[in-house]
């Protein structure tokens, strides 16, 4: 399983963008296109459905190499195989979602990825402080993918960096037409949903953010 600190590209499976019948189609196509890290994410979806999902692209992102994170369901994590949970910050606290992800591993694999959102210098800090194993930090611009959320900016974003060892990946409205200044601006890593599941050639798109990110990164 490909490393969380060498991750650039977290690609996110949004079923308020992709139809179900199409999630493996698109995974298929980020994998191919170089995404690091794989979400499902279905806001609304209950708990039956989301598993069912995450049990159809396992297979996938397991032979990619790439951890597959489930937003919001920590529990499902041991049910489904997969690598993580993501939690936003209204969620369960990073110890609470690590016990229910971790809880029927038994030391038998890897501990589970457990991230956090993040929407200040503040909270980046505090996520790190409580144990997170990656912060998503944002919303940088206003994005219809998390309605009702303002935008933070780029202001803050260096000083996180400079303060927060863990990954930084940046979210929220990114785009390829804004993704030079989120880098000039001392991003190094990079969320994005809207913009890569309605592109028509998801794997090239894929390729194409990656590479800009794998430049600035000197990689
Ligand atoms: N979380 P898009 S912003 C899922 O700031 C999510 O925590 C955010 O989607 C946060 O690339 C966001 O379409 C949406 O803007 C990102």
């Amino acid at each position: 399983m490909n490393a969380l600190s060498d991750a650039l590209l977290y690609g996110i499976l949004d079923l308020g963008y992709t139809a179900a019948a199409e999630a493996e189609r698109a995974v298929e196509q980020m994998l191919a296109g170089g995404v690091d890290v794989l979400q499902v994410r279905a806001k609304g979806a209950d708990e039956a459905a989301i598993e069912a999902l995450a049990h159809r692209l396992v297979p996938l992102t397991e032979s990619a190499g790439v951890p597959l994170i489930v937003n919001d369901f920590p529990q499902l994590v041991p049910a489904v195989g997969a690598q993580g949970a993501h939690v936003g910050q209204e969620d369960f606290s990073v110890a609470d979602a690590r016990w229910r992800a971790g809880r029927a591993l038994a030391g038998e694999v890897a501990p589970p990825i457990i991230g956090k959102s993040t929407h200040s210098f503040e909270q980046a800090v505090a996520a790190e402080a409580e144990g997170a194993d990656y912060i998503g930090f944002g919303p940088l611009f206003a994005t219809p993918t998390k309605p009702g959320r303002p935008a933070i900016g780029l202001a803050d974003l260096r000083r996180v960096q400079a303060a927060v060892r863990i990954p930084v990946f940046c979210i929220g409205g990114i785009k390829r037409a804004n993704l030079e200044a989120v880098l000039a601006a001392g991003a190094r890593r990079v969320v994005i949903v809207s913009e890569m599941l309605g592109a028509a050639d998801l794997a090239g798109y894929a390729r194409e953010v990656k590479a800009a990110l794998r430049a600035a990164a000197g990689a």
